[in-house]
């Protein structure tokens, strides 16, 4: 067993098990529908609709991105990833913007086994100067960029525009599953303050005793993520909790509902836990993106979804502010749970 840092350890409870469950795959969906019968959608949409409330997660193949810009995205994270330490620091994370370069992530305030870069899709973003509800003050975000790597950013912008694509296809066919007009989600994206991250998680001596990301849900509508060829990421499975390892489906793309959906929806479809294992030998990369609306929005139970049988289960929020609140929580790894959608719950 090789030494780490004490930071790194997780509780007992919270450890990996030695042999992850791999007999069920969380669903594959094949989308290619969209293009070989764009009038008749039903039977995707079912299977979507049934994916999200069963797991929450679902694998789609046949989305339209081609391999070879994802490929590209790939080989230019590695590169990055593979810098020196000086070099990459020189675009680090600080306290007024939280994109770039970070090592020392904390998930519930234990240390992720990890390196990221993020990045928001718009540039600049408009996003709220404090967590302090009555602070009304605005700021501008920019991305950082490493000059000495000028292929990343174009790499990763021609990338974000294919996730972008594939978002907005998932989101109305989504919105179809519910029983509303396709567009009818479209309107909370106008300024959307979404963001991409490349993870890298370096071989790790203690991977019995860490973890790549702690468990967690998305905030966000929904995320699309590229993981590479070695396996890594677990689902909470809903039907009796037990952590499912997502095989590596070549070339797809995992998808889950985050917070928002959840509340959307009224509890129809849950943003589901989710956490990522790592291994003394190999390396392994992916890349998410946080499909997430404008600062200005307020996240409810859509009306059509609730009634007197089904009343709202949630108070509304602002998503700038409770983006605002959870990046402040992360800075100072306050010793108190994060903001949560469970803190609106009726
Ligand atoms: O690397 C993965 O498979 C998942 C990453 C993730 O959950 C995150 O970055 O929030």
């Amino acid at each position: 067993m090789g030494e780490v840092d004490p930071a790194f350890i997780q509780a007992l409870e919270h450890r990996p098990k030695p042999h992850s469950i791999e007999a069920q795959n969380i669903p594959l969906i094949d989308l290619s529908p969209l293009i070989k019968h764009p009038d008749s959608l039903s039977g995707l949409v079912v299977e979507i609709g049934d994916a999200c409330q069963n797991w929450g997660f679902f694998q789609v193949i046949n989305h339209g991105v081609p391999s070879k810009c994802r490929q590209k995205v790939e080989s230019a994270a590695r590169k990055f990833f593979a810098l020196p330490k000086e070099e990459k620091r020189k675009v680090s994370r600080d306290e007024g913007n939280p994109f770039g370069y970070y090592d020392s992530e904390h998930t519930k305030n234990v240390r992720d086994w990890k390196e990221v870069f993020d990045f928001a899709v718009q540039n600049p973003i408009i996003i709220p100067a404090s967590h302090e509800p009555a602070d009304m003050e605005m700021k501008e975000l920019f991305n950082k960029w490493p000059e000495s790597l000028p292929e990343l950013r174009e790499a990763c912008d021609e990338h974000t525009a294919e996730m972008e694509k594939l978002a907005f296809k998932l989101l109305e066919l989504i919105a179809l599953s519910l029983g509303l007009p396709k567009d009818r989600l479209n309107g909370f994206f106008k300024d959307q303050t979404s963001r991409v991250r490349l993870n890298y998680y370096p071989p790790c001596p203690a991977p019995h005793l860490t973890l790549g990301v702690g468990r967690h849900k998305d905030t966000g509508v929904l995320t699309i993520l590229a993981q590479d060829n070695v396996a890594g990421l677990e689902v909470k499975r809903k039907t009796d909790g037990q952590w499912i390892l997502v095989k590596p489906t070549p070339d797809a793309y995992i998808i889950n509902v985050g917070d928002i959906f959840q509340v959307w929806s009224n509890d129809k479809y849950e943003s589901v836990e989710h956490r990522v294992v790592v291994n003394s030998e190999k390396e392994r990369f992916s890349i998410p993106y946080f499909l997430y609306p404008s600062h200005y929005t307020w996240v409810e139970p859509l009306e059509e979804l609730i009634n007197e049988q089904n009343p709202a289960r949630f108070k509304r929020y602002n998503w700038g502010k409770f983006r605002a609140t959870r990046n402040y929580g992360n800075l100072k790894k306050l010793n108190v749970e994060n903001i949560q959608i469970s803190h609106f719950r009726i």
